[in-house]
């Protein structure tokens, strides 16, 4: 075995946790990933995606060399040529139609250096404040509800206090899946005391309430109602603190009278909200009669047309108690992004400026033009996420510089997003691999350097600053992001942008932060004292929490303890949230509300998570959630495919009924794209209505109605390589070890040419086959030198023979003929052995197995399960899957 050559510290480019990693380098072989033992979010552990990093790091499918479009082509280019292209195309635009006519659409997946310099050159020397984040989509409605209540944009806790609560509040947070280590925090919290209360606000029952002491599946929409009622309970029931609010507050009065209209009586927000009012009740009384509490919320929140009301409903309740900033209480906003507050710190949103300066501020705008020597100061807020695509399709905006996003399958109506890419006279993408839908439409194309191999840093949600170091060569001409940025800059004719590193851009940004600040007084936002780390000073920085100060070097646990808020008098405000209904409600043609969300181990569009096979078992295909009732009404069946329209567009997935969706709701996950399947773009669909506040869109809550999708045939397809499949009426695409993996639907007639010609194999090849027209069967096994090449199975109906066995057979040297005749007999080689959709990714333990280990052998408990199959004892991102199957057996 090659020994490790060194071990790079570095931190998780996924979710907002932000756990830290270790990398080890082996010459020849992949880094061994991680858990970073030192790091206080996650000491130590990682979730499936995070373990499996790894994994996803080979260079297949990356984008390694610049591209530009000659004659409706893609073809290879210089950086010179490339850059040219971008900084003249630019520069000629502005000339023309003026600074508003070109925007940047960046992400929180960019690192907080990349994100400064895009800033920078947008708002300061281009001229225009048309730079927007995919934050828009995600975090929008906390800054805008944060700002509003506490005077700038601060989540005040930390992660410690999830486990120093006595209640922990999860709202519209599927925190088992999408930050999974933090949820594992609370999990331990409460084996250790099982007193901690945990309450799960979702419509859904997710993984998540596996946790929960009470689920309260409220109605998609609601939560102001309830978070009022609560407001009205508190104030009602002795619950306010009197001397906080008095000293520290102001505004409670009109926030009482807005919650008082519609939601002084429990039973009938308990009405509003579609939810049990004794179970209401039960939350009600315990939230008041419990000091610790931590309200934790994430998009159920955020992505709402009500967004920026959902969370000043919540901070308003920890307001009135006067429970926030201290040890074990407060409200938390989970971000989503690796770096969506590192984005925020940088003000990269179309309505911020720098270091939490306001673009709506005179002085601010002069504090900013002073500090930067800014050529071209924005004056006036840019255009966000949605209003920005929509003024490409109108030709208002000329070139949009996409980096780091894919809008064509994220942003909602994303057929808009087609048409105003096809109409926009210069698109420019920087991503990490080639071909992604929003790519597909770029005349510019950017290889950026990914995790990895990029070097800076990143905010978690806690306000940690980490830093993400490299520990791979680039690849190919990749370069970094903000590399990329500054050679755009200086060929716009602009000086300001000559940093030799990702050091010394963060160096600027740390001392802008203290800028006419007072010492830290005028906007909390202060990490001054890391201006002067110097370059060893920044490679070794230790994560730290901001503000980061000479008062407090070590960085700052929590916020607002002392009652001091950053409104300029100090106080916070409760907010009047007079609740509302989303625009769109469910009716006679789109009976049903969609939700839409993530799965446990895919990451977005899937252009890093797609390539491991490990994280590919656990949902392998795009699927449409239904109540058993409702599906029946719309005539369709588990396991068969449906389509899904809205007023928008429209999608195909398989039918589940997970048990979780309550009637009249949908749910349909995120992931899917053109590149992983026909027609599964859930963004398709989604209304582009967006919070009037935030501007952030209404991702959970669309009218749809569902219909057969009829197919004739179902069949999958293991092949080394992969395959056009436009023959197929539906198809979908997984990875796996050593081979891709299709499930297919399609009409027609099904026979050895068909079957030939869609796996690319010729007359001479070594191929066997077996066809039993009259039970719909075909199957058929491609050899090459004795390996198997490419197989596949159709059959009638959706249920066809379990996979994974097959999969075994792509690593084997030669295929022996009986595993040639079981091929074609379509069946595992023994009865039983179909392990079930994964479970375990780690070990790769299967539904089945884990079922029937525990009727067979009586096991009670998720331990007990993890010492008989070892499921659930790496990384135990899959324990609440494990706690559920517990139930349903012990139900059986
Ligand atoms: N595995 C995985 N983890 C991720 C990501 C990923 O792609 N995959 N992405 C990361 C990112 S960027 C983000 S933003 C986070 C998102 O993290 P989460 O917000 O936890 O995830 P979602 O699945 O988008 O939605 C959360 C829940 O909101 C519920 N919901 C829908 N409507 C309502 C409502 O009206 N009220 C309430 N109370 N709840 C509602 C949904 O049913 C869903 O269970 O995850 C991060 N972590
Ligand atoms: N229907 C629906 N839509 C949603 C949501 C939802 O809940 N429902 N959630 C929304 C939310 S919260 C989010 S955060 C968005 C996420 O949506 P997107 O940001 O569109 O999704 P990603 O797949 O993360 O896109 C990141 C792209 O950047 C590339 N990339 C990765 N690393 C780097 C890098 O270092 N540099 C560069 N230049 N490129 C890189 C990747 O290959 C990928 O193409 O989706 C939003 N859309
Ligand atoms: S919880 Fe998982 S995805 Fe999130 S930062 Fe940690 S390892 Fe990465
Ligand atoms: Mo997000």
């Amino acid at each position: 075995m090659a020994l490790p050559t060194a071990t790079v510290r570095t931190t998780c480019p996924y979710c907002g946790v932000g756990c830290g990693v270790s990398a080890t380098i082996r010459p020849g072989s992949i880094p061994i990933i991680a858990g970073d033992k030192q790091h206080a979010a996650n000491h130590g552990r990682l979730c499936v995606k995070g373990a499996a990093l790894g994994e996803t790091l080979g260079l297949d499918g990356r984008l390694l060399h610049p591209q530009v479009r000659e004659n409706g082509q893609l073809r290879r280019a210089s950086w010179d040529e490339a850059l040219d292209r971008v900084a003249g195309g630019l520069a000629a635009i502005v000339a023309e139609h003026g600074p508003e006519a070109v925007a940047l659409y960046v992400s929180g997946q960019l690192l907080t250096e990349d994100y400064y310099v895009a800033n920078k050159l947008m708002k300061g020397y281009i001229g225009s404040a048309n730079i927007d984040t995919n934050s828009r989509l995600c975090m929008a409605s906390s800054v805008a509800g944060h700002k509003r209540a506490f005077g700038e944009d601060i989540v005040p806790g930390c992660y410690e206090d999830f486990e120093l609560a006595d209640m922990v509040v999860l709202v519209g947070s599927n925190a088992a899946w999408c930050h999974p280590t933090l949820f594992q925090r609370i999990l331990r919290a409460k084996e250790a005391r099982p007193a901690l209360q945990v309450v799960v606000i979702d419509p859904r029952r997710t993984a998540t309430c596996e946790l929960a002491d009470l689920h309260l599946p409220v109605k998609s929409g609601t939560d102001v109602w309830l978070f009022n009622g609560l407001l009205c309970y508190l104030a009602r029931h002795g619950a306010a603190d009197a001397d906080f609010v008095a000293a520290h507050t102001a505004g409670l009065e009109a926030a009482l009278a807005a919650a008082d209209v519609d939601c002084a009586d429990p039973a009938s927000v308990a009405r509003a909200c579609r939810v049990d009012v004794q179970a209401l009740l039960a939350f009600y009384e315990g939230f008041a009669a419990t000091r610790k509490v931590v309200t934790a919320y994430s998009q159920g929140v955020n992505q709402s047309s009500s967004g920026t009301d959902k969370v000043n409903s919540i901070i308003n309740c920890h307001l009135l108690t006067g429970r926030i900033g201290r040890a074990g209480m407060g409200p938390f906003s989970l971000t989503g992004q690796p770096n969506a507050m590192g984005g925020r710190e940088v003000g990269a949103l179309a309505n911020m400026l720098a270091a939490h300066l306001e673009l709506g501020n005179a002085e601010h705008r002069a504090a900013l033009r002073d500090f930067w020597d800014a050529p071209r100061m924005a004056a006036k807020p840019g255009l966000k996420a949605v209003d920005l695509f929509r003024a490409v399709e109108e030709g208002k905006v000329k070139a949009v510089w996409i980096m780091a996003t894919n809008p064509l399958v994220s942003l909602p109506d994303a057929e808009q997003v087609r048409r105003a890419l096809d109409r926009c006279e210069l698109v420019i993408a920087s991503d990490i691999v080639g071909a992604t839908d929003t790519n597909l439409h770029a005349d510019v194309l950017l290889p950026a350097l990914g995790w990895g191999e990029k070097d800076g840093t990143v905010t978690n949600s806690e306000r940690c600053i980490s830093r993400q170091r490299a520990f791979l060569p680039a690849p190919g001409e990749a370069r970094a992001d903000w590399r990329i940025v500054c050679e755009v800059a200086r060929r716009m004719g602009f000086t300001g942008f000559d940093y030799a590193s990702a050091h010394e851009i963060f160096e600027e940004h740390a001392r802008l932060s203290s800028w006419r600040n007072e010492g830290g007084t005028a906007r909390l936002f202060d990490v001054s004292s890391l201006a002067s780390l110097g370059a060893q000073g920044y490679d070794d920085l230790e994560p730290l929490q901001w503000p980061v100060t000479d008062a407090a070097p070590a960085g700052t646990r929590r916020l607002f303890g002392d009652g001091r808020f950053a409104w300029p008098d100090g106080r916070a405000r409760f907010v009047a949230t007079p609740p509302r209904a989303p625009m769109h409600a469910p009716d006679g043609a789109y009976p049903l509300a969609l939700n839409t969300g993530r799965v446990r181990d895919q990451w977005h569009t899937m252009t890093r998570t797609g390539k491991s096979p490990r994280l590919a078992g656990h949902v392998p295909e795009p699927f449409v959630d239904l109540h058993p009732h409702d599906a029946l009404l719309c005539g369709v069946r588990e396991g068969e495919l449906a389509r899904v329209t809205s007023a928008w567009g429209e999608m195909v997935g398989r039918v589940v009924h997970s048990g979780g969706i309550a009637r009249g709701d949908a749910f349909v996950p995120i992931h899917w794209s053109g590149q992983t399947a026909s027609d599964a773009r859930v963004g398709a669909l989604v209304n582009p209505v967006v919070d009037p506040v935030s501007g952030e869109p209404e991702f959970k809550h669309t009218p749809v109605r569902v219909s057969p999708f009829v197919v004739e045939w179902h069949a999958f397809v293991l092949s080394r390589t992969d395959l056009t499949l436009d023959a197929a009426a539906y198809w979908t695409r997984v990875q796996g070890e050593g081979f891709v993996r299709y499930e297919l639907g399609g009409r027609g007639r099904v026979d050895g040419q068909w079957a030939r010609a869609l796996l690319g194999a010729r007359e001479e090849d070594d191929w066997t086959e077996y066809q039993d027209r009259g039970a719909g069967a075909y199957r058929a096994a491609w050899l090459a030198d004795g390996r198997l090449q490419a197989c596949v199975l159709v059959g009638r109906r959706g249920a066809l023979p379990p996979r994974d066995w097959l999969g075994g057979l792509f690593a084997a040297e030669a295929v022996t003929p009986a595993q040639r005749a079981i091929l074609l007999a379509g069946r595992a080689p023994r009865q039983g052995v179909d392990p079930g959709p994964t479970v375990c990714a780690c070990f790769g333990v299967g539904r089945n197995t884990i079922c029937a280990a525990i009727r067979e052998r009586g096991l009670q408990t998720a331990a007990e399960v993890s010492g008989c199959l070892k499921a659930g004892s790496n990384c135990g991102s899959c324990l609440p899957e494990i706690g559920s199957l517990l139930a349903a057996v012990a139900g059986e």
